[in-house]
């Protein structure tokens, strides 16, 4: 048996889903470890040694550009750049474009992927009300659907060409309704949104790992997805 190029360490989720649809899009062999943050298994040593900062996901390349042993990555931008700078697509190289991919991939990462993450936080799990926080994220997050909306306005991607920002912020644009914005609101966001859920690779990322998503807060909303679609 031929041992798959890559080791995903994966739940689904948004930051994993950022991975598996690079990989999908990249056609590159891959192989799914599920690591269930459900049940803390991120929080395990064993998975600790992969990834030290004890989230989802992670990346084992066995067959690294340098020859060397297999290169362990975290962090999904790291990793979408890694994997962009690896088969050379998905990021344009000339620097003006790939100025315009990067800095969108590094806003997801700073800013609209925490803010969402702090926003279901406030909202959805924590135990203790907190409006003050609750509304300074709340606020954020509208600011961040509007900066993103009005980027969108005459254009087909986020940057020139369809690229890792794109794929960075697709799966944080998902939980809309989790993180309480109306897509109306935002009908340029909603038409990419809508055009990217057709390509079939993120279509297929989508559907991995179905039985381990059951039961998870975003469940329901993905079946949706792909059922509304095609
Ligand atoms: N900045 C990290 C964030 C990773 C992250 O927060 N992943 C979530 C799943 S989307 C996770 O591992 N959650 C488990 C936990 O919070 O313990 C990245 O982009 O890789």
């Amino acid at each position: 048996m031929t041992r798959a190029m890559m080791d995903l360490y994966y739940w689904p989720s948004p930051n994993c889903w950022k991975v598996s649809i690079a990989l999908e899009e990249l056609g590159l062999a891959y192989r799914i470890s599920f690591v269930n943050i459900r049940a803390g298994a991120q929080a395990e040593a064993g998975y600790l040694a992969i990834n030290p900062n004890g989230r989802v996901p992670a990346l084992i390349d066995h067959q690294p550009a340098d020859g060397g042993g297999p290169l362990r990555i975290f962090e999904s931008a790291a990793i979408l750049l890694y994997l962009a700078e690896k088969t050379g697509r998905l990021l344009p190289a000339a620097p003006r474009g790939r100025v315009e991919a990067l800095q969108w991939l590094m806003w997801q990462a700073a800013g609209f992927g925490p803010v969402a993450g702090q926003v279901r936080h406030f909202r959805d799990y924590s135990k203790e009300p907190n409006p003050g926080a609750t509304a300074r994220f709340v606020t954020e997050i509208e600011r961040l659907y509007a900066v993103l909306e009005h980027r969108l306005d005459g254009r087909d991607f986020v940057a020139d060409v369809y690229s890792i920002a794109d794929i960075s912020i697709w799966p944080f644009v998902l939980p809309y309704e989790r993180t309480g914005q109306s897509l109306a609101a935002f009908p340029r966001v909603a038409r990419w949104a809508g055009a990217l859920l057709e390509r079939p690779a993120i279509r297929r990322a989508l559907a991995l790992g179905a039985e381990q998503r059951r039961g998870g807060p975003l469940h329901e909303q993905v079946e949706r997805l792909l059922s509304a679609s095609n």
